[in-house]
């Protein structure tokens, strides 16, 4: 047990979590938004793996995808615009044993918190990141993202966004010690649970972008998608989930995927239409930081002041 003194255990009877002791806030995103859908997904999740609550922590940086720590039964950290990442690392540093889940949008992970995204990465501790691309800044009413598509209508570019948007898969696939990236949207559940599961348990970083829908300032971006199951491409096979036989009807492109290829992994994040939904990178062998910064942290406290007072030592006159 991590930072706990001996005489604080706590006797915990076996208990069984049902769906409910992950229920937090009522949560306050507008009706149709995908954040909903991710948020059932990960309560499934958390239910399904039997996460104790209070061994749960769910972080984030500012937006209306960042209020998700609200809506979870679990500890949480709703942070600065940007510094998800950092805060999630600073837990996952000293509290190894704890699952950490961290909700982060476009704007969030792909602009302001850009350089902790590509740190987090190298890093890769064991977390488990939720990418929710709506593609715009949806708390501060209708800015463009690095993700916006060109020609999006929004408040900063009225007459529709000029930059190529940024790839969120592709960029992280260019990062240092990356282990595990993959890519699914939040309007089926079968595939966003599956996806969230395989990225529960790869240990190190995962990394997953999910394309998210605003129905209030971006609702044509994935409309199509949406309407059109043919434009999604579901990668099969390697270190993809099993899918059931009724959810493999519902994707008509399907494609075989060795995950474990750096290369082709790149390749499938360049393509856009088909969309290319699952896993489409992972390495099992990255190494993992935390190793490092967890060293002797179930030292006793007076064997960790004998080692502090050994390195004071050392500069005495
Ligand atoms: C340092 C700082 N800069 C800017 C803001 C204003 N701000 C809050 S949320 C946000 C963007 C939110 O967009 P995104 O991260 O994509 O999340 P979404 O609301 O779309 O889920 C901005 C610019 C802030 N809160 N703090
Ligand atoms: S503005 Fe968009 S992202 Fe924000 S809560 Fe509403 S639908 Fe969801």
């Amino acid at each position: 047990m991590f930072c706990l003194k001996d005489d604080w255990e706590l006797e915990v009877p076996d208990r069984y979590f049902t769906l409910e002791d992950y229920e937090g806030g009522a949560a306050r995103w507008c009706p149709g938004c995908g954040d909903l859908a991710v948020l059932t997904a990960v309560q499934r999740l958390c239910r399904d793996e039997q996460l104790a609550p209070e061994k749960t922590v769910c972080v984030s940086g500012i937006g209306c995808s960042s209020r998700f720590p609200h809506y979870m039964k679990t500890y949480g950290f709703h942070g600065l615009h940007g510094r998800a990442l950092p805060v999630a690392c600073g837990v996952k540093s000293r509290r190894p044993d704890l699952k950490v889940f961290v909700a982060t949008g476009d704007g969030d992970c792909c602009s302001i918190g850009a350089g902790h995204w590509i740190h987090a990465i190298r890093y890769n501790m064991d977390l488990v990141v939720m990418l929710f691309d709506n593609a715009v800044y949806g708390l501060t009413k209708n800015q463009t993202s690095p993700t916006s598509p060109v020609g999006l209508h929004t408040n900063t570019h009225p007459r529709g966004a000029w930059l190529p948007p940024l790839n969120p898969t592709a960029a992280t696939l260019g990062f240092a010690n990356v282990s595990f990236v993959a890519q699914t949207v939040d309007w089926h559940p079968a595939h966003l649970h599956a996806v969230l599961k395989a990225a529960y348990h790869h240990k190190g970083l995962s990394f997953v972008r999910i394309l998210q829908r605003c129905p209030t300032y971006t609702s044509d971006v994935f409309a199509e998608m949406q309407k059109d199951a043919a434009q999604l491409l579901l990668l099969t096979g390697g270190d993809n989930p099993e899918l059931d036989a009724a959810t493999l009807r519902t994707f008509p492109n399907q494609r075989a995927h060795d995950s474990r290829d750096l290369d082709a992994a790149r390749q499938v994040a360049d393509q856009q239409l088909p969309m290319p939904v699952g896993v489409l990178y992972r390495n099992p062998d990255r190494l993992c930081y935390e190793e490092f910064t967890t060293v002797g942290l179930d030292m006793p406290v007076a064997d960790k002041l004998a080692a502090v007072q050994r390195e004071f030592d050392k500069f005495a006159v």
